[in-house]
């Protein structure tokens, strides 16, 4: 009876897993902008023509989240996204912010900064805990070429970390740890995307693949296939379990 009790509680234990890291699509820009403002444009992928991108190319655009995309006070929350940076387009920073707090600088929470001459990139540590002012988290990142970003934001403490996958990088790379908010206020819930020039270059900036898991870090990749055992593998598995608690069943006899 145990053996039985026991070989349930692996395959749940099996599902259970695979109900673990909930993205949310907030917009991969195939029907439509989200962002209002000056908001730019719907463009081919440069390196995918059946692909669409946001062509940011404006001043000040923002994003709402839905509160079932938003990060709650007090809680953690993890943004996705890929940025595409042409060589000698335009500074443009992406951030997480608070609806009704506004679009300005110091509205931003988590700030990550592409500068288009040279490609770098950087991201704002607001309070110093990382060292401080905006140092390059990506020096000379490769021009057209998509990057994975992962901004992983703690309402609670205000402070991100950022981890990043491209051309230059070694696998996941975590790139900015424990950088501190660029907002002095308490945040409370996170519910706002902002895109902000930077003043200097002109062009455009290229985004896609917004996804988020408001409710803690998440690391998996939204794009890639789901992690669900094939059926033949899970078969093999539920089996060889089976067949191990048979086997400690007439040991145990
Ligand atoms: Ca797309
Ligand atoms: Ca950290
Ligand atoms: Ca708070």
């Amino acid at each position: 009876m145990k053996s039985t009790i026991c070989v349930a509680m692996l395959i749940l234990a099996l599902f259970a897993t695979n109900a673990l890291g909930a993205w949310t699509l907030i917009s991969d820009f195939e029907s439509g902008n989200p962002f209002s403002g000056d908001p730019g444009s719907i463009v081919a992928d440069p390196n995918d023509a059946a692909n669409s991108m946001l062509s940011f190319s404006g001043d000040t655009a923002s994003l709402n989240l839905s509160p079932g995309q938003s990060i709650a006070d007090g809680t953690t929350g993890t943004l996705f996204f890929q940025a595409h940076i042409p060589d000698h387009g335009r500074d443009v920073s992406l951030g997480l912010s608070t609806q009704g707090s506004g679009t300005n600088w110091g509205d931003y929470l988590s700030q990550i900064i592409f500068i288009n001459n040279p490609t770098d990139v950087r991201a704002r540590d607001g309070d110093g805990s990382g060292g401080g002012g905006s140092p390059d988290i990506i020096s000379d990142a490769t021009a057209g070429e998509n990057y994975s970003f992962w901004m992983v934001a703690d309402e609670d403490s205000g402070s991100y970390d950022v981890y990043a996958e491209g051309p230059g990088l070694t696998g996941q790379a975590l790139i900015a740890d424990d950088f501190g908010f660029r907002a002095s206020f308490d945040p409370g819930t996170i519910n706002q995307i902002n895109l902000k020039e930077g003043g200097s270059g002109s062009g455009n900036m290229l985004f896609d693949n917004l996804y988020v898991d408001p409710l803690g870090q998440n690391l998996s990749n939204p794009l890639a296939p789901a992690a669900v055992p094939e059926p033949g593998t899970f078969l093999l598995a539920l089996g060889g379990l089976v067949g191990l608690a048979l086997l400690w069943r007439r040991r145990r006899k």
